[in-house]
């Protein structure tokens, strides 16, 4: 059986500094739980960057090297850097970090969905910045446009001819792995390719059981079996989507980015503790977490040596 990835995605565009005092969002704080994550088991580090005065999402790549070379320097971890950005951005704009840092993997988002988190918004009567509750609000009329042209454009700019990275391919319903058996006819990725199923957002599939098995059948008559899966339960749903992924032969995915809790009602005070949380539960269960080394074999990584930054 093979050896099981911890991904864990840092802070992400999702939450706002409201939400939880535990979200890094300066870089010394991303640097901090990045680094005790990786300490705690996580595999992959998945990487967005926020504006250090505002906690805003950011694709500006200083506020990603104000991070990067410390976690470099202190983790053996994989980075992979998100293309997704925030939903407001565009693909240019979200390219950019990727494309000037060269990371081993980044996010690739394989279709367009509704990704809204306005329901979020009447929790709050006050908000830490000004941004924040237009921001929640304004995701009722927003769409996270990735179209075939956009996929594609990823594809080109940091694949193979340029940059190398593998992409963590983040499906979001059953169509996008559609999406993705298209352009693997037009030889757009190369295999093994990694599948991450993203459930219970608002907008994409729901987290549940059968929907896990659906999506993973899905993948099978799709992929054949030459590739690697995992999941991400968005919300509550992180830990009990995460030991099913497992208990089937995926990965999983865990953070702040996707769940700011520890468990129902209680807020998690880091990203380490939900990786604390994650790797004694898979324990328990007869899974190994595999190491950084272990994962770059298992993926087909073009190492470490050949990153900027
Ligand atoms: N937060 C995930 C649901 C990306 O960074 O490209 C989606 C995500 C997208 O991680
Ligand atoms: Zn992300």
């Amino acid at each position: 059986m093979n050896k099981t990835i911890i991904s864990c995605a840092i802070t992400g565009a999702i939450h706002t500094p409201t939400m939880s005092d535990a979200l890094p969002v300066h870089p010394e704080q991303i640097a901090e739980q990045a680094i005790d994550a990786a300490r705690a088991g996580a595999t992959i580090l998945h990487l967005h960057a926020r504006h250090p005065d505002t906690g805003a999402p950011s694709v500006d790549p200083e506020h990603f090297m104000a991070f990067l070379p410390r976690i470099k320097a202190e983790t053996d971890a994989i980075i992979n850097i998100s293309t997704g950005g925030s939903i407001m951005m565009s693909i240019d704009e979200r390219l950019a970090p990727a494309d000037t840092m060269s990371p081993e993997m980044c996010s690739m988002n394989m279709g367009s969905l509704n990704f809204s988190i306005h329901p979020l918004a009447d929790r709050y009567d006050t908000y830490k910045f000004d941004w924040e509750e237009k921001y929640i609000r304004s995701t009722e009329a927003s769409i996270f446009r990735n179209t075939f042209a956009d996929i594609k454009l990823v594809a080109k700019t940091m694949g193979a001819e340029k940059h190398g990275v593998k992409f963590e391919h983040e499906c979001y319903d059953v169509g996008h792995l559609y999406n993705l058996a298209h352009c693997m006819k037009q030889r757009m990725f190369e295999q093994p390719i990694f599948l991450q199923f993203v459930m219970g957002i608002l907008g994409g599939i729901s987290a549940d059981i059968d929907n896990l098995e659906f999506m993973k059948k899905t993948a099978d008559k799709l992929f054949g079996d030459n590739y690697q899966w995992s999941v991400i339960g968005a919300g509550g749903a992180q830990m009990k989507m995460a030991t099913a992924a497992a208990a089937m032969g995926g990965h999983v995915r865990v953070g702040l980015e996707d769940s700011l809790f520890i468990e129902r009602g209680q807020l998690a005070t880091s990203n380490a503790q939900q990786v604390i949380k994650i790797k004694g539960l898979l324990e328990a269960q007869g899974n190994t977490v595999a190491s950084p080394d272990e994962a770059r074999a298992m993926l087909g990584l073009k190492g470490i040596d050949k990153v900027n930054y």
